[in-house]
């Protein structure tokens, strides 16, 4: 047991969370940065006792630390929501498998897109792959449920998720800190039924996770995480996460149900909540998650008007959703984001947008090569898809004017494999990496082209150059923009008429970060 402390700080969910996972003996965590969730993994690096890494992908980094739970010793997967879909081939069955010592796999969704490319809600993959979903609703929530979520883990031989959004992610409180409890490495064994998933062993595993499922529906109608706060019984919300501190300061008389065990649900610690009410209301952000769940056990609730299922809730919404309005939001300034003065990107562009070609893009603070004074920037989608639009434009337009854009850590990420596609398909065009030494949209973390660790140490550098030309291309060069523009326009109109499969790495550091070329 952790000993008791008065130590107090003030933290952020992330750096609550980090923190929560240090004190439950957390020993590996992993993960790719993607906002809201980056600080999660930065703030962990600060821990000695925990191995820490910037994995290349999600995909990776699920499944060393999902590994290293088989292993025997508590570990955690952290990524944004849509980092997740990048996982969800190993997420899928080691549901199956199930774990050794605890595996957390944190999500950070972000309702109204601050800072993302969708608004997917997390909540659904708790249904998807059967496993459960915790719903903290306060940064000291965060820190507390994580050390709730490795027990769980442990109790029922399952990966859990824990479910963050930006508001928890990012807004601070109070929080009470405690000491570290060791746990000593549980052994590796040899399981072949458990952890080798060939059909004959996954079909015997499908049906432990089904009866894995109504274990946890018990656990469900039990654990403290879902509880009643019982008020005036005119009125009474079910809510979880950021939904409920909402609800809860503007009708703090009410009935509560607070949902921080999400799924699978409490159908009977529903039912007699809504019959303990003479009006239920739903609240919760996103999509109607508990709304058509209430509603498929046949209990009368009022839910927010559909308007309500886009962007981020706010305070000031209560009301509204109360009386069943629609969502009125004041339109603000536009205010549009824009690359930085000085950013190595901005020559790229010009040149783009002087050539007129469509130049599939990425995802990175490239991006904003989509908006003026260049708008030469016209697909962006997912991580890799610059190489891969190049390539799946010019098959419906073989003659096109058609080039691709990425990021060095988004080539890292997901543009490799895009790009020995094309080589064995004998796609042609001109892919532009644009090399700022970091990953600059979420902060500044190193990759493993930057040849430094997540705690800055060094370490194997990845060979762009060499890594492009083993993929197959045929010519890759490296330029430094600034100052060169004459030689990089006539480089790009020497490898555009070439007619062949061309990288060229732009490489130039971001003007944020402080390293040498
Ligand atoms: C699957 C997924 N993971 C993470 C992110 C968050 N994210 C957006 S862009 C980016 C990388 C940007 O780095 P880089 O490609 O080097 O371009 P830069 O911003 O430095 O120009 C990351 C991690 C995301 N959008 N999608």
């Amino acid at each position: 047991m952790a000993k008791k402390s008065t130590k107090k700080a003030f933290l952020s969910g992330n750096e609550a969370l980090a923190y929560g996972a240090w004190e439950a003996g957390l020993k590996v965590a992993c993960a790719y940065p993607g906002t809201p969730s980056t600080e999660i993994l930065e703030n962990l690096s600060q821990f000695r006792e925990i191995d820490t890494q910037w994995s290349v992908n999600e995909k990776v980094a699920y499944e060393v630390a999902f590994a290293a739970s088989v292993g025997g010793v508590r570990s955690l997967f952290a990524c944004k929501h849509v980092g997740l879909n990048v996982a969800m081939d190993p997420l899928m069955t080691s549901c199956y498998t199930g774990v050794n010592a605890g595996f957390v796999v944190v999500v950070c969704d972000d309702p109204g897109m601050h800072s993302s490319q969708n608004e997917q809600d997390t909540r659904w993959v708790g249904i998807y792959a059967k496993m459960p979903v915790l719903e903290p609703a306060s940064p000291a929530e965060a820190k507390s449920f994580v050390a709730e979520a490795f027990r769980i883990s442990e109790r029922f031989d399952t990966p859990v998720i824990l479910r963050m959004t930006t508001r928890i992610s990012h807004s601070k409180e109070d929080v009470a800190l405690g000491e570290r409890t060791e746990i000593p490495a549980k052994p590796l064994e040899i399981d072949i039924r458990k952890y080798v998933m060939v059909p004959g062993n996954a079909r015997i595993r499908h049906e432990i996770v089904e009866k894995r499922l109504t274990k946890l529906k018990t656990f469900s109608e039990k654990t403290r995480l879902n509880t009643v706060e019982a008020g005036s019984k005119s009125l009474g919300f079910i809510a979880s996460s950021v939904a409920y501190s909402y609800v809860k300061e503007k009708y703090p008389q009410a009935s509560y149900l607070k949902l921080g065990f999400t799924y699978p649900f409490c159908d009977e610690k529903i039912r007699a909540f809504a019959k303990s009410v003479r009006q239920c209301v739903v609240v919760e952000e996103l999509d109607p998650f508990l709304e058509e769940h209430i509603k498929t056990l046949g209990i009368k609730c009022k839910a927010k008007h559909p308007s309500f299922r886009l962007g981020e809730l706010l305070p000031d919404f209560m009301e509204a959703i109360v009386e069943g309005r629609a969502r009125k939001v004041k339109p603000m300034k536009n205010r549009p984001p824009r690359m930085c003065s000085g950013c190595p990107h901005w020559t790229t562009f010009s040149i783009l947008k002087k050539m007129g070609f469509f130049v599939a893009g990425d995802i990175g603070c490239y991006t904003l090569g989509a908006l003026p004074p260049t708008s030469a920037l016209h697909s962006c989608v997912c991580m890799g898809a610059g190489v891969t639009f190049n390539e799946g434009l010019r098959r419906a337009h073989p003659e096109g004017k058609i080039v691709g854009v990425i990021g060095d850590s988004t080539f890292v990420h997901s543009g490799i494999t895009g790009l020995v596609n094309a080589a064995y398909n004998k796609a042609r065009g001109v892919i532009f990496i644009l090399d700022n030494r970091t990953t600059a949209m979420t902060g500044g973390q190193n990759h493993p082209a930057t040849g430094l660790t997540i705690r800055d140490e060094p370490t194997k550098e990845l060979d762009l150059k060499k890594l492009c030309e083993a993929c197959g291309a045929d010519y890759v060069d490296q330029i430094d923009p600034t100052g060169n523009l004459k030689e990089y326009e006539q480089l790009v109109a020497d490898r555009i008429a070439a007619d062949a499969l061309s990288v060229i790495i732009s490489r130039h550091p971001c003007k944020l970060i402080k390293r040498n070329m």
